[in-house]
């Protein structure tokens, strides 16, 4: 076996991922396992600072309730999260980060976060529940926060180890293990509790971006569903694993829309210059009730757009130079406050990009686009997995337990698996969390794990740790032993390399799971092609192999890419109707079902086994 160095970590509380949920977990447990004499301990694969999906900075907040001013209340804000995910939310969990996600806003801005505020000194909004800020520091803010609070705490920060999978002692989980990506050593972490805080599944589907662009997506590449794995694998029962988020972006850097839609007052037309938005409003009505109330769900905004596409009308446009020259209007009769509205908006244009997505400032400039002159080319993404966006898969967690909810059965935030928690990208049925609302959840799960604790002060068995390395480390072992074997180390009949294998899980997503080449379109029987497909390159992971520490890391990106792979499309063929056209349409169930589908799809996996099981949609709130 390669010689790597064993480090044993023993902990109370461990953090798993370094983002917005695990930062938000880390400054609210180091706070109260201060208080209780416990030990907690986070692990981030990358460097806190820049890592996750807010790496690179936003440009806005996009859940602020604004609930103590008066703006929005709580119950608002649940009936836009379930009416956008066509009537599949969780009340309780939606409720629960809404009432908390004002506080971690205010928090930001405490730690040094600026917020665009109006002459009166309320936050600018984008749309209703956005609030614009100057986010490029945004993480790094977030993330001294959480470091402040865990130094004060005398709490280690481990970072660039790569958490593998869980341990588990009998349904309690036990910790976890991974692996240094800069030096030679394997990692154990024994703990009573974990947060499994890493983020979403990015480049499961083939993306657009192939070839020298490769590696480009609209979320972070380095997301690779770490987060699923560590709980499908625990054994926590998942929810909505269907219900995959296809974002619409500018086109090929991937540059944010929400800014133009909403505070812009952008349209989005065809190549043509009709508003797709307007003239197949009558299809709507085949959604209804959803696609009847406003804002319109995103998956049926994207759906009417790829009508478009698929009627020869690409490509589509935002409408940029439009919007800009509308938004000016006002200013007309006065040439010199004109010239200074004009170059504030095209300022603010650039700086939205700026500040979130510089690729695409760079791709304009390099396109010799002029926002204010030109319209931008725009479309939709590759599919992403991220229960804190539009999308809705993750995990099922407890709802709190000053809440009347049928949905609890423990400490508010933790899996079905006892001492597991998790929040973010990582928690299910409780879409448009956003960074704040990740931040706001990791908050709440950080402080209930360590409740948990209290309760349970008794550390669980890690077993053998000897057999956690051979599994962790195998492919740097298949490397070295089948090497030479040929004179080109990149073809082998003994191994596959990760990057072919990725290319492998993509090209079968892509095609048989509705990708971008088959315009978002599956069936049972592609699904189940898709699926034999899965379980042969499911037996060729065994066969991965690693050169080196970083090669080792995209082996196992790419085994958890697998696992969210096919529990999406198991769930998929599980649920025989087409809910969210517009992020998947199922061809031979073309048509949504309410009576016996309105349900969330859970699935869990034990002993080799999946099983599914509808679970009711109760409305808690009116
Ligand atoms: O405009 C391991 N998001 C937006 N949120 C907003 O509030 N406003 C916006 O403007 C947003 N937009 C946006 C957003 C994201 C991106 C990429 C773009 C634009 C271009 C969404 C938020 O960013 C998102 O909701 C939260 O960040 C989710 O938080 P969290 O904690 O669930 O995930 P994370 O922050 O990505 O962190 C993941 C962490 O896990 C680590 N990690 N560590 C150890 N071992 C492993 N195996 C690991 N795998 C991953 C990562 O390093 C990271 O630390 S807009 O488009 O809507
Ligand atoms: P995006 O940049 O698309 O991620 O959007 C940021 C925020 O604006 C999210 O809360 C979206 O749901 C919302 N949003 C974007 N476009 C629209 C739209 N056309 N109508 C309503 N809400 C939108």
């Amino acid at each position: 076996m390669a010689n790597w160095e064993t480090v044993e970590v023993t902990t109370d509380l461990l953090i798993c991922g370094g983002g917005m949920a695990a930062a938000g977990a880390a400054v609210e447990a180091a706070y109260w396992a201060q208080k209780n004499g416990l030990q907690v301990t986070l692990v981030d694969k990358a460097a806190f600072d820049r890592s996750g999906a807010v790496a690179m900075g936003l440009s806005a907040i996009n859940e602020y309730i604004g609930y103590g001013a008066g703006d929005n209340t709580l119950e608002d804000y649940v009936n836009y999260v379930k009416q956008d995910l066509m009537g599949i939310a969780r009340d309780d969990l939606v409720y629960n980060i809404a009432r908390h996600v004002d506080s971690s806003v205010h928090l930001f801005e405490k730690w040094g976060l600026p917020i665009w505020t109006d002459e009166n000194g309320k936050y600018v909004r984008e749309g209703r529940w956005q609030i614009m800020i100057n986010g490029e520091s945004y993480k790094v803010i977030v993330a001294e926060a959480a470091k402040n609070a865990m130094t004060e705490g005398g709490f280690d920060i481990i970072e660039r180890v790569f958490i593998v999978g869980p341990i588990m002692d009998g349904d309690r989980v036990a910790g976890a293990y991974g692996f240094s990506t800069r030096e030679d050593k394997f990692y154990v972490f024994r703990a009573k509790a974990v947060c499994a805080m890493m983020g979403g599944a990015v480049h499961v589907f083939r993306p657009r971006s192939v070839g020298e662009g490769l590696g480009r997506s609209w979320y972070p590449p380095f997301n690779s569903g770490s987060t699923a794995f560590f709980t499908i694998v625990a054994g926590a029962e998942m929810t909505c694993q269907e219900i995959r988020f296809i974002p619409v972006r500018f086109k090929d850097a991937y540059g944010p829309v929400g800014a133009w839609f909403l505070l812009f007052k952008s349209r989005a037309t065809s190549a043509t210059g009709g508003e797709y938005m307007v003239e197949r409003k009558e299809e709507l009505q085949n959604w209804a009730p959803y696609g009847l109330v406003k804002p319109i769900p995103a998956n049926l905004r994207n759906y009417l757009g790829m009508l478009d596409v698929d009627e020869g009308l690409g490509p589509l446009y935002m409408e940029t130079a439009e919007a800009i020259q509308n938004l000016a209007e006002a200013y007309k009769d006065d040439p010199k406050a004109f010239k200074k509205k004009m170059k504030t908006l095209e300022a603010e244009a650039w700086e939205d990009f700026l500040d979130m997505t510089v690729s695409q400032a760079i791709l304009w400039a390099a396109n010799n686009i002029y926002p204010e002159q030109s319209r931008s080319e725009i479309a939709a993404c590759e599919p992403y997995f991220i229960g804190s966006h539009s999308g809705g898969s993750g995990a099922w967690v407890s709802g709190p337990e000053d809440l009347e909810t049928p949905y609890k059965w423990g400490y508010g935030n933790m899996c079905t698996v006892q001492g597991l928690f998790s929040a973010g990208d990582g928690v299910g049925a409780s879409s448009h969390k956003f960074s704040s609302g990740s931040h706001a959840e990791g908050r709440f799960a950080g402080k209930e794990a360590i409740r948990f604790i209290l309760d349970n002060n008794n550390l669980p068995e890690v077993g053998d740790v000897e057999a956690l390395k051979a599994t962790a480390l195998g492919p740097l072992d298949r490397f070295e032993e089948f090497k030479d074997f040929t004179t080109d180390p990149e073809i082998n009949p003994n191994y596959l390399r990760p990057m072919s294998f990725m290319f492998r899980l993509q090209k079968i997503m892509d095609e048989y799971a509705g990708g971008v080449v088959s315009a978002f379109k599956t069936s049972k029987s592609l699904l189940e092609r898709g699926l034999e497909l899965l379980a042969m390159l499911a037996e060729d992971a065994e066969k991965l192999a690693a050169e080196d520490s970083y090669e080792l890391e995209r082996c196992w990106e790419n085994v958890h890419r697998m696992c969210q792979a096919e529990a999406h499309v198991r769930t998929i063929l599980f649920r025989e109707e087409t809910r969210w056209p517009g992020y998947y349409f199922r061809a031979d169930t073309p048509t949504m079902d309410e009576e016996n589908w309105k349900c969330f799809v859970n699935c869990t996996y034990k002993d080799g086994e999946w099983t599914f099981e509808k679970k009711d949609v109760v409305d808690l709130i009116g």
